[in-house]
Parts: structure tokens; sequence; C-alpha cells
């Protein structure tokens, strides 16, 4: 599998998050990365740098001012305090309901949260340099397959499905997938299907299509009701106006087995189906797996394969994007399974 590559996701190195209340080493860390790309050249898949700009779709999925501040956020968190460098910032403030949005505040913490959905997406001196390389690897993927290819893949870090188009968070801060989309909607594909299989429901990616028809959003995640991101991702969220019946999600209950999980993708493919989508970009996320240390799903590295088999057989050109997956040293075996699972069928 033809695979774009992000050559600056180690410059994303944040050293902590927040879990149960204590500061823990970040799961989303470099390694994740470099575990996929060493599996890929013992596979013998070829590896390729970012050929485009990803600028003109990024531009069209975030907002211009969250894209200003992100691209200088880390600048402007070192310019007020000397040793701020060698700590990371946090948001502590949002606003929420009733509070406006409208006005960015000069405190920049405050800046921070009106930008964020959560305070575990904690961001390091080289984030906007990796997340607007991986983004660009995502551009690239798809222009590669607008250009004839059958299926391309990105493999990047930061993830992107939860930055909505003004917003970061769980670890994500450009939409990759989004921007993918988008890529293959600027190169002449009228309909395109985004097939999200991470574990997390990928509620930036819903939001940025939300009121469109020509991007079909599917997601298969564990039911917000009790899995992050917990405030988006309920079956009846259709669509608005004319995206109206041009969003699914399938939520399901924690610990759900592998064959209750394929019963589900047999509906997400049949939608796509009837939908007439001509490209496909699949969000994958590979937390579904049995062993990952924050997910809840039950699938096995071989299933991966069969995902992949799966997915070939809807016979659309396919762009992949990794997002999650934080059992770092199986990611590298279950993302290539599910792209030679691809290749084979
Ligand atoms: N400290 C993706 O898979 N935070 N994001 C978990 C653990 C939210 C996951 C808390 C998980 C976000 C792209
Ligand atoms: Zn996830």
């Amino acid at each position: 599998m033809i695979t774009f590559h992000n050559a600056l996701h180690q410059g994303h190195a944040p050293v902590h998050e927040f879990f149960r209340g204590e500061r823990v080493p970040c799961f989303e860390k470099p390694a994740r990365a470099d575990f996929v790309e060493a599996r890929l050249r013992e596979r013998g898949h070829e590896l390729r740098e970012a050929t485009e700009d990803c600028s003109e779709a990024l531009n069209q999925v975030h907002s211009a001012r969250y894209l200003r501040f992100l691209q200088t956020a880390w600048q402007q968190w070192l310019a007020l305090h000397q040793a701020n460098g060698g700590v990371q910032p946090f948001p502590s403030v949002w606003p929420v309901r009733t509070l406006r949005s409208d006005i960015e505040p000069d405190n920049f913490v405050a800046r921070l949260g009106l930008y964020s959905m959560d305070n575990g997406t904690p961001m390091a001196e080289g984030t906007w340099a990796a997340a607007k390389a991986g983004a660009d690897a995502a551009a690239s993927a798809a222009a590669f397959v607008a250009g004839g290819a059958r299926v391309a893949f990105c493999n990047t870090r930061p993830p992107g499905h939860h930055a909505g188009p003004d917003f970061m968070g769980g670890y994500c801060f450009l939409n990759n997938a989004a921007v993918a989309a988008q890529t293959l909607r600027l190169r002449g594909f009228g309909k395109v299907a985004v097939l999200d299989v991470d574990y997390h429901h990928g509620n930036g990616t819903q939001s940025i299509f939300y009121g469109r028809s020509d991007v079909f959003f599917v997601s298969i995640h564990g039911d917000p009701r009790t899995e992050y991101p917990f405030y988006l991702g309920h079956a009846d969220e259709t669509g608005e106006g004319a995206g109206t019946g041009f969003n699914l999600n399938l939520p399901l209950p924690a610990g759900t087995t592998a064959r209750e999980w394929f019963a589900t993708l047999e509906q997400a493919c049949a939608r796509i189906g009837d939908f007439g989508a001509e490209g496909l970009v699949v969000s994958l996320g590979l937390d579904t797996f049995a062993g990952d240390p924050i997910s809840r799903f039950k699938l096995a590295s071989a299933d991966f394969v069969t995902l992949g088999q799966r997915l070939s057989q809807m016979g659309l050109p396919t762009v992949f994007v990794l997002e999650g997956g934080y059992a770092a040293s199986e990611l590298g075996l279950n993302a290539v399974n599910v792209l030679e699972g691809f290749e084979q069928a």
C-alpha cells in the first residue's frame, strides 16, 4: 500500500495528560506512528513524502480564527513566561452555554479554552508543524487517489477526527479525514463518504459536514452515554438542513464483540452504497482492538484483515487515515492487517 507519512510527527511530543485526576504519560505518543512505519517497511510497503499543501481544503474545514490561534499557540504560550518552554499549557475554563465565544479573550489560557473541547489534548513545541504536516499527508493521499489510484494510506499523528470547525479535542488538532474528504471533493469527486471506525465517535468530522449532502459521515463507535466524547454520537443525529439524512451514527455498547461489530459494519456499508459514494475516506482508528488501554471493544488483530477485505469489496477509491489506537506495540500489526486485507481482496 502506498503510504504518505508525516515526517514531522515526532515534534508533537507532549509529556503528560490527565487521567483520574493524576498526570500520566500521554497515550497518544510518537512511538505509535513509528510502530506503524516499522511494520509497513518490514512488509515491503512504499512510504512517500507529502506532495500537497493542504491549505485550500484546510481553510474549508476549519475556521480562520482557529487556524490563526493554533499556528502560533506555542509562541503565545512562551511569550507569557520564560519558564513556559518546559511546561505544557492546559485549558481550565470553557465558554459553555450562556457564555460568549464570539470575542477572543486576551488571556492565553482563556483563548485555549475557547478553542478546546476538553483538557485532554496537550500541545508541545512542534504540535502545529506536526499537525500541518499530517494534514498535508492526508491531502496528498487523497490527491493520489483522485489522480486514479485505487487506495492510499496516510500514517500520521496527532489524529484528527475529534477536531471540529473551530476546536481541538481528544488528542486532535486538525481534522485529517475531513481534509482528505474535502480534497476529494475539490478534485472532482461529487459524493464522498467518510466511514469512521475509531472506537470514539468522530464528533469533529460529523460537525464539519453536518449541514452538507455531498459528504456522508458514518460512524461506528462506543455509545456516548458511557464513552468519550460523551456529548455527540447518538443515533438520532442525522444531519441538518441540506445535510439532513447524510449523517449516520451506529453507537454500540462497551464490550461489543467482533461478531456484533461486523454486523454493524454491514449496515454502514449498505448505507454508503445507497448514498452512491464515488470515493471513501476511512478514519482508521484501531482502538477497537481488545488490547487497547483506553477503549472497550473486543476486536482481535486478525479481525483487522477482515475489515480491510470488507472495505475493499465496496469497490470505491479509498483513502485510509490513521486515527486512534493506543496499544502502541500492536498498532503496526493491526494497521497493516487492514491495509493488506484491502489489497488481498
Ligand atoms: N486519559 C482518539 O482516539 N481521552 N482520541 C481519554 C484518557 C479521550 C481518543 C482519557 C480519548 C480520545 C483519536
Ligand atoms: Zn479513538
